[in-house]
C-alpha cells in the first residue's frame, strides 16, 4: 500500500488534529529510521496507522479486547490504553495488514513492551517527540534523540511515567516492564 493510500484511509478514522499528528509521527519515525538504519517503509506504514483505533467507541474497544482473549488487565486501567491493542487488530482486519512487525509497533506503541524491536522503538519515540507534541521535557528528549535512540527513548518512558503518577493515575505494569528492561538492557 503507498502512502497515498494509507493516508486517506486513516484519515476518515481521525479528526484533524489528530490526523496532523500523524503526519508528525509519520516524517519523524522516517527520520529517525534513515538515522538509525530502521525499515524506513514500514516505519512509514507503522506510523501512519498507529492511532488507527483512537476514536472508537469504549464499547466496541471493549467488546474486542475480550472476543479477541487480549489481556483482560486492560480493561482495569486507563481507556486510554486500549486503542494500541485494538488498533493492531483492526488495521489487520479492516485494512488488510498483515505485517506483523508493522502490527506490534501499532500494539505496542503506548505501553511498549520488553525485547522491543527497532520499528516498535521507532514508533514509540516519534509518536513522543513529532512537532506537535509540546509536553513538558519533550524538547530535551528531541535532542537525545539526535544521538540515541535508545537513550531518548527511555526519557520519554520516564515522562510518561512521572506524568501519570503526578497525575494520580495507575501505570500499566507493561509501561514499567518497558521502563525497567530498556534501563537494564542499557547496563
Ligand atoms: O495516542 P497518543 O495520544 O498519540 O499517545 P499514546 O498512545 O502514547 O498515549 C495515550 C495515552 O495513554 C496518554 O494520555 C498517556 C496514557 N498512558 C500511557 N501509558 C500509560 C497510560 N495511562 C496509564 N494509566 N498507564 C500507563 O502505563
Ligand atoms: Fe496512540
Ligand atoms: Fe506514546
Ligand atoms: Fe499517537
Amino acid at each position: 500500500m503507498d502512502r497515498s493510500d494509507a493516508l486517506a484511509i486513516v484519515k476518515k478514522q481521525l479528526t484533524d488534529h489528530r490526523y496532523q499528528h500523524t503526519i508528525g509521527v509519520m516524517n519523524t519515525a522516517i527520520e529517525l529510521a534513515e538515522k538509525y538504519q530502521g525499515d524506513v517503509k514500514k516505519s512509514e506504514l507503522a506510523a501512519i496507522f498507529h492511532d488507527y483505533a483512537k476514536f472508537r467507541p469504549k464499547e466496541e474497544m471493549k467488546q474486542i479486547i475480550i472476543e479477541q482473549k487480549m489481556p483482560s488487565e486492560l480493561l482495569t486501567f486507563n481507556s486510554e490504553l486500549w486503542h494500541a491493542p485494538v488498533g493492531a487488530y483492526l488495521v489487520e482486519t479492516e485494512v488488510g495488514i498483515k505485517d506483523e512487525e508493522v502490527l506490534n509497533a501499532i500494539k505496542y506503541h503506548t505501553s511498549g513492551r520488553i525485547k522491543m524491536t527497532k520499528l516498535e522503538r521507532i514508533i514509540y519515540l516519534a509518536d513522543y517527540i513529532e512537532p506537535n507534541r509540546h509536553f513538558p521535557g519533550v524538547e530535551e528528549v528531541r535532542e537525545i534523540a539526535q544521538t540515541d535512540l535508545n537513550a531518548a527513548l527511555i526519557q520519554s518512558i520516564r515522562n510518561t511515567i512521572l506524568f501519570l503518577v503526578k497525575k494520580n493515575q495507575p501505570i500499566f505494569p507493561e509501561t514499567f516492564l518497558t521502563y525497567n528492561s530498556l534501563l537494564i538492557e542499557q547496563g
